[in-house]
């Protein structure tokens, strides 16, 4: 009788601690106030206690960092596939009214008996007559949702639902043209001189949670998927290694000037954008828009989207390692100053959005700032600012940031930093409108 009554009693107990542990992770914090203490681990450091000194030094470090974000937070990241093509399955000259060459190329990737393939939609400006920066970027709902352009083949791979644009049974159809131009302003980036490429992030792998069975993963080999480790490549080291394959892509293609590349995204392609800016130096630039939480945002400061509630959320995006994070950020070996460190000496740049607390804007203002060591080490400025600047008031260096007023989006007022950013690392000398 005495055991029931224990049992009982601590099946309460528990009871209660689960529930107050979960009234936790579903209450975010948004008060400046209640961010606990914390402090980050500094990149300048190796595990022995030596500091970095030197650029070689650096390099050395960089490799540890790397590898600590593959085994704690992204899980390892595959190399290029055995097999890859380039199929052109669209070359139209003449496109928006002669301003690009609209392209669409089929990317085939091959492994492990397996195969796989995704589109790559690519316009580049007729004008200038020489090769030409690019920005890549993954898109959210298929590469006929960028701009209404009839030639633009529509995706048939999975989508989610939405009965606005008539897409059930997570199929795109004819309404879903153009129907996400508002965060890409084709012809404005074509006018200031600047190709634009874009995949569709669901053809390289469906953004559900289905024990890594389709997308790309199946090409993957055992060790890149192995959960024993916890550092298995999950959704967002999936959607970065397609971006590698984009930039495959683009650095042979001669319209496009391959030492001039920009990577960006949004929001969850924009912590991809950042994984593959980190895991390929082959991006001459890297852009977070919006990107939060395993994105830009410091994991430690706990403030609006959580390690825990994101891992909850979202179980497919991160290794199983990173779920040992939850409520417990303290104990991570990095935080993600580090990972916008791994881009140094490229430029980059992350903007926030004044009513997207859930990506803590703060976060991720201080994640560029803590990235400065590092960048003054390899001899490059950082942020002329030491506090966060007001609204709309972008300021940058190498590294740089710009948090603007409305909500959580991608907008033309981003894409004019982003242009401007570019503009000045890539030493653009040509004309703009
Ligand atoms: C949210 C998620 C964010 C962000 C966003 C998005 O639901 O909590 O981390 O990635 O989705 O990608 O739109």
């Amino acid at each position: 009788m005495k055991t029931m009554k224990t049992l009982f009693v601590s099946v309460l107990a528990f009871t209660f601690l689960l529930s107050s542990s979960r009234a936790q992770e579903f209450e975010p914090n948004y008060e400046e106030s209640k961010v606990p203490d914390y402090e980050l681990p500094d990149p300048l450091i190796f595990p022995d206690g030596e500091k970095v000194n030197t650029p070689s030094e650096w390099e050395k470090r960089r490799k540890q960092i790397l590898q600590l974000f593959e085994n704690h937070v992204y899980g390892k990241m595959p190399g290029k596939p055995e097999g890859m093509s380039f199929e052109e399955r669209k070359n139209i000259p003449g496109a928006l009214d002669g301003l690009a060459t609209l392209k669409e190329i089929r990317i085939h990737v091959e492994q492990n008996n397996q195969k796989h393939h995704f589109d790559l939609l690519l316009f580049i400006p007729n004008e200038p007559k020489k090769p030409v920066p690019v920005f890549l970027g993954l898109n959210f709902d298929g590469n006929q949702t960028v701009h209404p352009n009839k030639n633009i083949t529509i995706t048939d791979a999975w989508v989610s639902n939405d009965d606005d644009y008539n897409i059930h049974n997570h199929q795109a159809t004819e309404a879903t043209r153009g129907m996400k131009q508002t965060r890409w302003p084709v012809e404005r980036i074509l006018d200031r001189g600047y190709a634009l490429a874009t995949i569709y992030y669901g053809e390289i792998d469906p953004d559900y949670d289905d024990g890594y069975k389709n997308g790309i993963h199946p090409l993957f080999d055992q060790e890149y998927l192995d959960t024993d480790e916890g550092n298995n490549c999950a959704s967002i080291g999936a959607w970065a290694w397609g971006l590698s394959r984009g930039a495959d892509y683009l650095e042979q293609d001669p319209a496009i000037d391959n030492e001039k590349m920009a990577v960006l995204g949004h929001s969850r392609l924009g912590k991809t954008a950042l994984w593959a800016g980190a895991t390929d130096q082959r991006f001459d630039i890297v852009i977070s828009n919006c990107s939060g939480c395993g994105g830009a945002a410091l994991s430690r400061r706990q403030f609006g989207e959580t390690v825990g509630r994101i891992n909850n959320s979202f179980p497919h995006w991160f290794c199983e390692n990173f779920k040992k994070y939850n409520q417990n950020e303290e104990a991570l070996p990095v935080d993600q100053h580090m990972l916008m460190a791994l881009m140094a000496p490229r430029p980059v740049i992350a903007a926030s959005a004044e009513e997207d607390q859930w990506a803590d804007p703060k976060g991720e203002f201080l994640s560029v700032k803590h990235a400065a060591p590092v960048y003054k080490l390899l001899g490059k400025k950082c942020l002329p600012v030491e506090e966060m600047p007001v609204i709309n008031r972008p300021v940058y260096n190498t590294t740089g940031y710009v948090i603007r007023d409305g909500g959580h989006d991608l907008n033309n007022y981003n894409w004019e930093i982003y242009l401007n950013f570019a503009d000045e690392h890539f030493n653009k000398t040509w004309p703009t409108k």
